[in-house]
């Protein structure tokens, strides 16, 4: 059984540990770490932080691109529980992410394994820990492939090292790259929850749902929940009611949570219950201006004695696509903002408070309200940051790279064709993407900032087997959201409108495009205009009623280069090349919103076509302004 991916709180009934510091590290070159029983202690070892990314920890090249097994490992110490105390509690191991994949030993024992180097996993470690000091190790990878998320290849070297040939444009950035704890939670305890807000005038009706896993399946148990409001007012009042569904639907009344035991699944200890809150004058979790409830769950028996407890901030909203429109809470939302990364000199990819709370800093500053976490989902830190700023997220699954190419941003516009989805490597492939797509949902789904789910970023759509491909993706996809969000894609220049095949599965189409820079560049930059309203009138002509979002377009501008009149890698360059984009944009009302690629400067992998990474940032990669970011404060600010 999954163990539960809800975002780790210190409450009545649970505790947390960081593990994070400086954990012991190795490379495995030779790949004989198992065979020398490396999990049962490292002799050789440096130090390296966890969280963090090793790559540019290193003044030596062939460490900063190594590629292939490496190991963690570290010690933590458990306290003897005092007699009666602890004995019902299970201790969980979560890990925010290890890129690309980790099996995970205890005291010399394999606990499990972990696909994806994105998103969070727990195991349940009880039974392997002992009182006083235990030893955590873990085998990492980060080799790249065509059956896991992101695609790539490796090459071998003449000396039998490997060096990773990603198929997407960022850095294979790698490590424990998010925080590591140990939770303490009660044998009896909340797995999951999740809501669906509806709204009519004057009132919300917030439906509840909450996965218990149950220590004794004939344990009788009672479930409630209560909402706080920001001014600390308890908005609902928990009430309880030990009943099946049918005696549930007779007993709902205003401002009252019901929570009562559903279809459970007794035989595997777990349960449902569910509930239906009705607010009066709610106060809505709206774009840019956020107001979050704290929702506080408790799970006790029936002498009353509280068995679990569990706190989140939640938001009162709703999203749909109606017509050509994204609405948020009925209201028509105009998208602006970037694609991003997680990217920072020295720390890589690790999650940093600092950074994150500048970038909402800037972008706020030039009146942005959404990002796209391209092309991965992000630190959990994140979402959390986003739900209190108002912020819009699209929520992007690590499915970058679905084109057999190292120079995918070159080629994407040429029509070349990679027969992708006819190879036999796309069996394992979609096994991992929806684990993936299943594992985001799980994470995020409760998150008020995430509008939308999106489910790759430029694959090959133009064959029938994309279409099959990508048909069970999001089929998938639309029975694991409870809010029922809307699903979209990323498509490159080749997914035309004639030759896409995958735009009818999204709910609103997603388009990465560069008129003006890789195509009609530099001296044919007075071709781009017309080249770029040619395709938008070919995809009006569609007359798809789906609204469309520009998810990429800009030009690599090396910060302080400047020329008149603007010249290709110049600051006016890219003013001239948003001016006119802008111009095209606003001549079209299917747009509903516009992603700039990209926030900042980012690393990538070494290539004529990246002068120290890619350089299309609105910002530097120290989050200082081109000038660019004051022509995009002028526009967002007015519109
Ligand atoms: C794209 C990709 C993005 C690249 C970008 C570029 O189409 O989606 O990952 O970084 O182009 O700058 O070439």
């Amino acid at each position: 059984m999954m163990e539960s991916l809800l975002y780790p709180c210190v409450t009545a009934t649970r505790m947390k540990l960081s593990l994070d510091g400086m954990w012991k590290f190795s490379f495995d070159r030779d790949k004989k770490g198992e065979e020398k029983h490396w999990e049962k202690g490292l002799s050789e070892y440096e130090m390296m932080p966890v969280p963090g990314s090793f790559a540019d920890l290193y003044t030596d090249k062939k460490k900063k691109n190594y590629c292939g097994d490496f190991w963690y490992e570290t010690d933590f110490f458990i306290p003897g529980a005092p007699e009666g105390e602890g004995k019902e509690k299970r201790t969980l191991l979560r890990f925010g992410s290890v890129t690309h994949r980790a099996a995970v030993y205890v005291n010399g024992q394999k606990i499990g394994e972990h696909e994806g180097g994105f998103l969070p996993f727990v195991f349940d470690i009880t039974e392997y820990i002992c009182p006083g000091v235990n030893r955590l190790s873990v085998k990492a990878n980060n080799e790249l492939n065509e059956e896991c998320l992101p695609c790539g290849t490796v090459k071998k070297n003449k000396d039998g090292s490997l060096t990773a040939k990603p198929y997407f444009d960022f850095f294979n950035y790698s490590g424990i790259q998010r925080s590591v704890e140990l939770l303490f939670v009660p044998e009896t305890s909340i797995e999951d929850y999740s809501y669906v807000t509806e709204l009519s005038k004057g009132e919300a009706k917030v439906d509840l749902e909450v996965k218990l896993r149950i220590k004794e399946a004939s344990e009788d148990v009672n479930v409630s929940v209560e909402l706080i409001d920001e001014a600390g007012k308890i908005a609902a009042d928990e009430k309880l009611c030990n009943a099946d569904r049918k005696s549930l639907l007779q007993c709902k009344s205003k401002a009252e949570a019901f929570l009562c035991e559903g279809d459970g699944d007794s035989a595997s200890g777990c349960s449902e219950y569910v509930a239906s809150v009705l607010l009066e004058n709610p106060i809505l979790w709206k774009v840019r201006d956020a107001h979050l409830y704290d929702i506080i769950i408790r799970v006790t028996d029936k002498s009353g004695k509280l068995l679990d407890e569990y706190r989140d901030r939640i938001g009162l909203r709703t999203v749909e696509v109606k017509d050509k429109d994204i609405l948020v809470n009925g209201e028509p939302v105009y998208l602006k903002g970037y694609g991003k990364h997680e990217d920072f000199s020295i720390l890589g990819r690790t999650f940093n408070y600092s950074v994150a709370r500048r970038d909402f800093e800037c972008m706020k500053w030039n009146g942005a309200n959404c990002f796209r976490t391209s092309h991965y989902p992000y630190a959990d830190e994140w979402y959390r940051m986003a739900d209190e700023e108002g912020f819009l997220i699209i929520d992007e699954v690590p499915a970058v790279g679905m084109m057999r190419s190292t120079h995918n941003f070159v080629d994407a516009g040429t029509g070349k064709y990679t027969y992708f989805f006819e190879t036999p490597t796309v069996l394992k492939l979609k096994k991992n993407h929806l684990q993936q797509v299943g594992e985001m949902i799980a994470r995020d789904k409760n998150h008020p900032s995430v509008i939308a789910f999106s489910l790759f970023n430029e694959p090959e759509t133009t064959s029938e087997y994309a279409y099959e491909y990508f048909s069970e993706i999001f089929e998938a996809a639309r029975k694991l959201d409870p809010q029922n969000r809307p699903l979209t894609g990323a498509l490159e220049k080749n997914s035309s409108p004639e030759k896409c095949r995958c735009y009818p599965l999204l709910d609103f189409i997603c388009l990465n495009r560069y008129y003006g820079w890789y195509i009609s560049g530099g001296e044919d930059f007075e071709e781009a205009e017309g080249k770029f309203r040619d395709e938008l009138d070919r995809w009006k002509a569609l007359e798809t009623d789906k609204p469309f979002v520009m998810t990429e377009f800009g030009t690599d501008t090396l910060s302080g280069n400047h020329s008149l009149p603007g010249t290709m890698w110049s600051e006016e360059y890219q003013n001239d090349y948003y001016e006119m984009n802008f111009r095209v944009l606003d001549d079209y009302d299917f747009i509903r919103g516009e992603l700039v690629w990209n926030f900042a400067d980012f690393a990538t992998s070494e290539g004529i076509f990246r002068v120290g990474g890619n350089k299309k940032g609105i910002f530097t990669r120290d989050r200082q302004p081109k000038s660019s970011a004051f022509i995009l404060k002028k526009r967002w600010e007015e519109i």
